[in-house]
């Protein structure tokens, strides 16, 4: 655990943050039972409810939820586009959708009410990130059906700040906006803000020209490697925040200011922490896929959403003075796994590995593809401008350190190929670091 906070300690809503455990599972409890009551008019829970003779009336406390049923993306797919919507259409005021990297997007949608709760979630973990009324943010993260935009946008109105919607994309846009507003919070994906740092410098901006102190990163996986390699080159706290459409959007945790896990909001949802071959719950402190049940949603409220995230959770009180369970980053997917000559192999372990080693940048390509009988799997790594000037002298030396580190951290023997400063592709939105070309074959 950190033990300095590294900015301010500050509270968006002290009351709803800090409920005393008691307080929190009788809340929990009692919008639980509401919120049965709303799905078993959907047909897919009442069709289960029939089925597998759940009655409403006998979830009565928090850990009731565990008698309810999953939903899953199959589930969202199979009632598409919106056969999970628990009000009449008039009453919608907004959709949204997943990002749709595979498959057919999925689309959730939201009340007024819906809209004002997420808001809130919002300002507490942004708040929480050190985000004040006198602040400019500028948010570099695409506006449209992702969450990430507008879910952000409405959290910094309701904390009373000002916003640079400069959505994503368009680079030197982008840095024109933070030398002439002088945004002082940056709102983006994590492999978005590295390539705006990598720019920054180029440009020469990290002179302290810039005004730039907080940034609030989310809507994909990165490490704490890659937190210390932005902050190195900005001027910044990095704060990492977490949430998925199915459930909200962003909103659902957040760090604090002493940055030990993200709070996740008890009391607008319940999570579990659960073995994704046995869908029973694993110790606290354990690797496990994150179940979130929506307390308080109007519009498409979903019980034990399986979010294929995997984390862990943390009990232990916090110095902030929440109360909340914490998460852990998120390890990886139980889904997106790769899984190589029988190893299991999350792509944010190679970032791990790529990050312990000198002269290399945080850009990094995985492609796996079975020439033969054995996977084979090669890791195409950026090298710094420096590195690359510096001719052919250590080149193998540093392929060598690479594959080393890869092999310390997942036991893989990967085929390592070093490529130019900016040969790899950029995302303005979440990055595609993985190739499988196995499918395919
Ligand atoms: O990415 C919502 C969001 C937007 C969160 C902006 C935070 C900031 P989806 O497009 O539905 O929603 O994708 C959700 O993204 O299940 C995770 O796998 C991943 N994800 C989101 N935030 C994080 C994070 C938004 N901080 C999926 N760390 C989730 C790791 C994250 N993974």
């Amino acid at each position: 655990m950190n033990a300095e906070p590294v900015t301010e300690n500050r509270l968006f809503n002290p009351e709803a943050e800090t409920l005393a455990p008691d307080a929190l599972r009788a809340l929990q409890a009692e919008r639980l039972r509401a919120v049965v009551a709303r799905v078993a008019q959907v047909p897919f829970y009442r069709e289960i409810f029939a089925r597998e003779k759940i009655d409403p009336a006998d979830i009565r406390t928090s850990d009731d939820v565990r008698r309810l049923p999953f939903t899953t993306k199959a589930d969202l797919r199979e009632n598409y586009p919106l056969g999970f919507l628990a009000v009449p259409r008039d009453r919608v005021v907004r959709y949204h959708g997943s990002s749709g990297t595979t498959g057919k997007p999925t689309f959730v949608a939201y009340t007024r009410n819906d809209v004002q709760v997420w808001s809130e979630l919002c300002a507490r973990f942004l708040v929480a990130g050190g985000l004040q009324p006198h602040h400019t943010c500028q948010i570099a993260f695409g506006y449209g059906l992702f969450t990430g935009g507008f879910g952000l946008h409405y959290g910094i109105e309701r904390v009373g700040a000002a916003i640079i919607p400069a959505a994503g994309g368009q680079t030197q846009r982008q840095l024109m906006l933070m030398q002439d507003l002088k945004p002082e919070v940056l709102i983006c994906t994590p492999s978005y803000a590295l390539h705006l740092a990598e720019a920054i410098r180029e440009a020469g901006l990290n002179d302290g020209r810039l005004a730039l102190r907080y940034a609030h990163f989310g809507g994909e996986p990165w490490t704490e490697d890659m937190r210390a390699a932005i902050e190195k080159d900005l001027p910044i706290l990095c704060f990492n925040n977490y949430g998925l459409s199915e459930v909200i959007g962003p909103g659902v945790s957040g760090e604090c200011a002493w940055r030990n896990g993200m709070h996740i909001q008890e009391d607008h949802f319940i999570v579990e922490c659960l073995d994704p071959a046995t869908l029973e719950p694993v110790a606290d402190g354990e690797p496990g896929e994150l179940v979130f049940t929506a307390l308080t949603k109007e519009a498409f409220p979903l019980l034990r959403y399986r979010t294929r995230d995997m984390a862990r959770l943390y009990r232990e009180p916090c110095p902030c003075g929440r109360t909340t369970v914490r998460m852990s980053r998120v390890t990886g997917r139980s889904d997106d796994m790769l899984v190589i000559r029988g190893v299991n192999v999350y792509p944010s372990q190679i970032e791990e590995a790529l990050l312990r080693v000198d002269g290399v940048a945080p850009h990094y390509l995985i492609e796996v593809s079975r020439p033969g009988a054995l996977d084979r799997v090669s890791v195409s790594v950026e090298m710094r401008p420096e590195t690359f000037s510096d001719r052919m002298i250590g080149m193998q030396q540093l392929r060598q350190r690479i594959a080393h580190e890869i092999h310390a951290i997942t036991g893989l023997h990967a085929e390592v190929n070093l490529v130019g400063p900016k040969t790899l592709e950029r995302f303005a939105g979440k990055a595609v670091r993985v190739k499988d070309h196995r499918a395919l074959s």
